[in-house]
């Protein structure tokens, strides 16, 4: 035969590909070889760009190897395989990612070195992969990252934009979104599978034949292409496969328009299908409210389930043992759709009957929540779903009919309780609720950190977590040690090392071992340097980016993550403002000298977000300039925030800021990356941190404010922030110099509304937590006055965040919900 099956290459007696060394000086023929052959470049005219692309191809030729090892080993082992469905991968830069894992640092600098490039000046022009918005995108990455690290077969499925999270630069303090173009020098890591792509359907009507079988004939049809990137494990003990999907026209060009002479629309298809995987939605926890947003949902949910039943029937050719060999996770309710198109696939393609589809759809898949924030519960106006999925419409009463008989069979829930679980929401516009799809198609969902997994039971999900009091659990969320430390911070990984030995990258909780050297005033000092040379590099970067010169020596006290109101970056403005105010009226007072960083990017459509940033900016004006407070405090706004600036400015952190409302932020994982770079946390008991001071020790962080029942209860018997304003006068103070325009001379009013918002309602509760919040930033100062003692609780955070490595979340995903480890 000319092809032979993907498997049965065995017994044959094929040439083997040569092993690739490591060897630097074979390293650096293969690159000028890549240069050379794939490239089409001679050495004296290559630019740096062109030294990238070929020492990624060297670097990649290493990783396949362990990948086809990694796949041939799956299918050998007939085991579970884990699939992970996100919208969003936040990957950022891939280099130093794979070169670590593969323990090849060394090698390739020297190799590099020989040839007169520099590993590290070619890594930075390294685009980031930027195909996600915050925490959520993130989370996938090291998720992807861990996967492979505890030796677990996965692949994660998502969407190749072609732009990713869009750039942020600032025009006289403001937000200006552009396109992103991560692509523009092509993509060295992946490979284009053309024969891997499946046809995705949307629109049109149903069909049933005399035995009541339904089939959808869609409308309109594209295609889906994948696209896949390896992802390496420590020590490359197993490589994964994140594969993206990209739209492609069925017809490229329709010949026979064109040929009348209708140039446009002979292009529609092409231009319809590029719009699906063109743009990220550049919302964090807010619907984009598209249809194309629904579209985009559908289009990888649909290709992914296709690609798993497709894997998944050539290697055991019986769809009934799905949940015993795939575990579907889906990351919050963006590919909810999923559970719908399962059981379409299921009944329509494979011919199963309703009740057995509905028991392997709920076995195979699990479902993550990470918010809780009500404009982020994804629900579609019903005509609009009707009309691009109508065959799922009809399978999605179908369940939901099912499920509110269960409920009714209970005899507990009264009407308004069924009405709440309903795959459909009845006020006003019908509208098809996600989160509960997702959760009755699911056996298991789970929350990011313990107080979120509570609340999930008490608030959103009340109902239906009675009604399946079994399936809700929590993981807690966690980072990968070899990005956020080892990669980021090589400085206090190495110094770790000489206490702790070697085992760290894969057992975190080795850290703890740097609690013997907490007080020894010989590392504190070697430690502080550490922490010092990373502050002179962020100093260095601030400079670059904004022309705005700073003190390394002075505390650098960092806030950066997407700009919410509920994240509070208002919060910590306004103290910032007192404390210009406070150092103006006592210049004689030991004050501590501080920098204040903000960086992130705000939701286009989010008005008082992009205010937030304006404001940011105008304080920073006004301050920076003021020669009374020069040598105390600096402010700045560090434009388009992403994950390569996190690589920089978490090591170089000494003060986390990590205030959110209570209850409000579902873990936060920024919160976990500063206290393993030994940066002492000021934060509200909220999400992950409440854990975080468990594992860290009350006393060495620093927490202040309400409580999340505190907050409830605010929110519950009304609360008047005029009164509590009117009793803080920094506070007064404060907000007075905002709204007057003190640092808006040229435009007084422009803070008002954002100002009268908080005396009116203060849903976020700013003027309840200020006094507690200003009160316990002097208690930082108080400390930082204090070095050794700084000192000591720094080292103390670095040695105790084991438990946050996202290893260990891993692990417990692989017992608890996918069952892929004992
Ligand atoms: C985020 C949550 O806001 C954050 O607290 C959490 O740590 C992270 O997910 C990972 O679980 N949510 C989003 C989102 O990014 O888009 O909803």
């Amino acid at each position: 035969a000319l092809l032979r099956g993907q498997m049965d290459t065995t017994d044959m007696n094929l040439p083997s590909p040569t092993p690739k060394s490591s060897d630097p000086a074979r390293l650096a023929a293969d690159i000028v070889d890549r240069l050379t052959y794939r490239i089409g470049k001679d050495a004296t005219v290559a630019t740096p760009d062109d030294w990238l692309t070929a020492a990624v191809l060297v670097v990649r030729d290493r990783v396949v190897e362990r990948w086809m090892e990694s796949t041939r080993e799956t299918y050998r082992r007939e085991g579970k395989r884990v699939y992970y469905l996100s919208m969003e991968f936040l990957i950022g830069r891939l280099m130093r990612d794979a070169v670590t894992n593969l323990e090849l640092v060394g090698e390739m600098q020297e190799a590099l070195g020989e040839l007169g490039v520099e590993l590290d000046l070619i890594r930075e022009l390294e685009p980031d992969a930027a195909l996600g918005n915050g925490g959520l995108g993130r989370l996938a990455a090291c998720f992807m990252e861990s996967m492979a690290s505890v030796d677990i077969p996965a692949y994660g499925y998502g969407i190749r934009y072609q732009n990713g999270m869009f750039r942020q630069e600032l025009s006289d303090g403001w937000q200006v979104e552009l396109p992103e173009t991560w692509l523009e020098h092509g993509n060295p890591w992946e490979f284009e599978r053309r024969e891997s792509r499946y046809e995705i359907g949307f629109g049109g009507h149903i069909e049933r034949d005399d035995a009541d079988n339904c089939t959808w004939k869609p409308a309109e049809r594209f295609w889906a292409e994948a696209f896949d990137t390896p992802i390496v494990g420590w020590k490359a003990k197993r490589v994964n496969t994140l594969r993206l999907w990209r739209a492609e026209p069925i017809d490229p060009l329709e010949l026979e328009a064109f040929n009348r002479g209708d140039h446009m629309g002979a292009l529609q298809d092409s231009m319809k299908a590029e719009a699906l995987s063109r743009v990220l939605y550049p919302a964090d926890a807010t619907p984009a409210g598209q249809a194309l947003r629904l579209r985009q949902e559908f289009f990888f949910s649909s290709a992914s389930l296709q690609d798993i039943l497709r894997r998944h029937m050539a290697q055991f050719g019986r769809i009934t043992s799905l949940p015993e060999k795939a575990a579907i996770q889906l990351n919050d309710t963006h590919p909810a759709v999923s559970v719908a198109e399962l059981m379409r696939l299921l009944i329509d393609v494979h011919n199963l009957d309703f009740d057995t589809a509905w028991d392997i759809t709920k076995r195979t898949i699990a479902y993550t929540n990470h918010t809780l924030l009500p404009e982020a519960l994804e629900s579609w106006p019903v005509p609009l779903f009707e009309q691009l999925l109508p065959r799922h419409m009809q399978l999605i009463y179908k369940i939901n009919a099912r499920v509110l008989r269960e409920a009714r069979a209970t005899g507990t829930f009264d009407d308004a309780q069924v009405a709440g679980m309903s795959l459909i929401d009845e006020h006003g516009e019908r509208r098809v609720r996600m989160g509960n799809l997702a959760f009755v198609g699911a056996h298991s969902i789970n929350g990011v950190s313990g107080l979120h997994t509570e609340l999930m039971k008490e608030t959103v999900f009340k109902d239906l977590h009675k009604l399946y009091p079994l399936r809700i659990n929590n993981k807690t969320n966690g980072i990968t040690p070899r990005r956020w430390l080892m990669q980021c911070n090589p400085g206090l990984y190495n110094l770790s090392r000489e206490v702790t030995g070697d085992s760290i990258m894969s057992d975190l909780d080795a850290m703890k071992a740097l609690d013997t050297v907490a007080e020894d005033a010989a590392f504190q000092e070697r430690f502080a340097a550490i922490k010092r040379a990373n502050k002179d590099r962020l100093a260095g970067v601030i400079e670059k980016r904004i022309g705005l010169k700073v003190d390394p020596s002075a505390m650098f006290d960092i806030q950066i993550k997407r700009i919410h109101e509920y994240k509070r970056q208002l919060m910590n403005i306004v103290e910032t403002v007192a404390l210009y105010d406070q150092i103006r009226s006592h210049p004689e007072r030991a004050w501590a000298p501080r920098v204040k960083l903000f960086a992130g990017k705000a939701a286009s459509s989010y008005h008082n977000a992009k205010l937030i940033i304006k404001l940011a900016n105008d304080v920073a004006r006004v301050v920076n300039a003021d020669p009374a407070t020069r040598d105390v405090l600096k402010v700045a706004f560090l434009p388009n925030y992403n994950v390569s600036l996190a690589e920089v400015m978490v090591p170089a952190a000494d003060l986390s800021e990590q205030i959110s409302t209570a209850g409000m932020e579902a873990s936060g994982t920024g919160n976990m990356k500063f206290a393993l770079n030994g940066a002492l946390t000021i934060g509200t008991l909220d999400g992950a941190n409440v854990e975080m001071r468990e594992h860290i020790g009350a006393e060495n962080i620093i927490i202040f404010g309400l409580t999340a029942a505190e907050v409830a209860e605010k929110r519950a018997n009304g609360y008047s922030p005029e009164e509590v304003i009117a009793a803080s006068p920094e506070l007064s103070q404060a907000l007075k110099a905002i709204e007057s325009g003190v640092f808006s001379p040229e435009d007084r009013n422009r803070y008002a509304d954002l100002v009268a918002g908080l005396r009116m309602s203060d849903w976020f509760m700013v003027a309840a937590d200020f006094d507690s919040y200003a009160a316990a930033q002097r208690d930082v100062d108080g400390i930082w006055a204090e070095q050794p003692r700084w000192q000591a609780m720094a080292i103390r955070n670095a040695a105790r965040m084991g438990y946050f490595s996202s290893d260990r979340t891993i692990r417990q995903y692989g017992r608890e919900i996918w069952n892929v480890i004992n």
